[in-house]
């Protein structure tokens, strides 16, 4: 008797938390406007109109998502997971595909066009899916770094892949934006208050190898798709690998504003001019 009443609580507490989505993710094609230069780019977004950068979907751990993947550039595209496996094809131009998915597991997810690899990942078909455990209420942020040169936008575009040894980019995103319009993002500027933890999801959507520094607070690693072993590690700076990601967590323990920014300065600049790119600030009230 205790087990069936067990079995059917379960069953109404699953049923109140994951949901059934309909989730329309749109490949368009669309220019982003960065220091001093524009360039050409696809993403996928639920939004109709282009975005500059691919969704940061949030989810829910049993979330039945029924998934189309619409294309609507003049190119075909795929969509992959990480760590899970998909049937959606070649999408072609004008072509839709749709799979239902449901991610039991709660975690951050890279997707990413699969064709023409890592090139239209690379021009901004790659984005973040954050599963979270229904009783996680911790706020989180999201970083979604990527770095692009302007002569291989247009390359890719114009459908000759570069040498990757000519890889020199001069822009430098978070979650599609340079520094001073990161600190305008809500979901990449950290907002908190003494002695309430934060979390923060870094994924490397682009090429290079960034290193995050954070001034002011310790963070430490709660999850790392590549290096287990830096698990529990409480530090100020964060090398995260191309396609690799990383939850951080913290507990800020005094008020301020203070500077994250990647510690390769390069990515500080944006078509040469310093400061910008991948700077933002954390603000932390009493
Ligand atoms: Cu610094």
């Amino acid at each position: 008797m205790r087990f069936i009443i067990l079995v059917v609580l379960g069953f109404l507490v699953q049923d109140t938390i994951a949901a059934t989505l309909d989730v329309r993710l749109v490949i368009q094609a669309g220019t982003i406007n960065l220091s001093g230069a524009t360039l050409d780019a696809r993403t996928f977004s639920q939004n109709t109109t282009f975005q500059p950068n691919s969704d940061i979907l949030i989810w829910t751990t049993n979330d039945d998502v029924n998934l189309r993947v619409v294309n609507l550039d003049s190119d075909p595209h795929g969509f992959e997971i990480d760590g899970y496996t998909t049937s959606f094809g070649t999408i072609a131009p004008g072509d839709s595909s749709e799979q239902n998915i449901v991610l039991s597991n709660a975690g951050v997810f890279r997707y990413f066009d699969n064709l023409n690899s890592p090139f239209n990942a690379y021009l901004g078909l790659s984005g973040v899916i954050h599963v979270k455990d229904a009783s996680d209420t911790t706020p989180y942020f999201y970083w979604d770094i990527r770095e692009y040169q302007e002569l291989w936008n247009a390359q890719i575009i114009g459908g000759s892949n570069p040498a990757l040894n000519s890889y020199d980019p001069e822009q430098f995103t978070i979650n599609g934006n340079h520094y001073p319009n990161t600190v305008t993002d809500p979901l990449a500027r950290v907002t908190g208050n003494v002695g309430n933890a934060f979390k923060v999801v870094v994924v490397n959507n682009g090429l290079s190898i960034h290193s995050l520094h954070f001034h002011g607070y310790h963070l430490s690693i709660e999850a790392d798709s590549k290096y287990s072993y830096t698990l529990g590690r409480s530090k100020d700076t964060f090398p995260v690998h191309p396609e690799e990601h990383l939850v951080l967590s913290c507990t800020p323990d005094k008020e301020g504003e203070y500077p994250v920014h990647d510690h390769n300065l390069v990515a500080v600049t944006g078509g040469g001019e310093y400061s910008t790119g991948m700077l933002l600030t954390i603000l932390i009230d009493p």
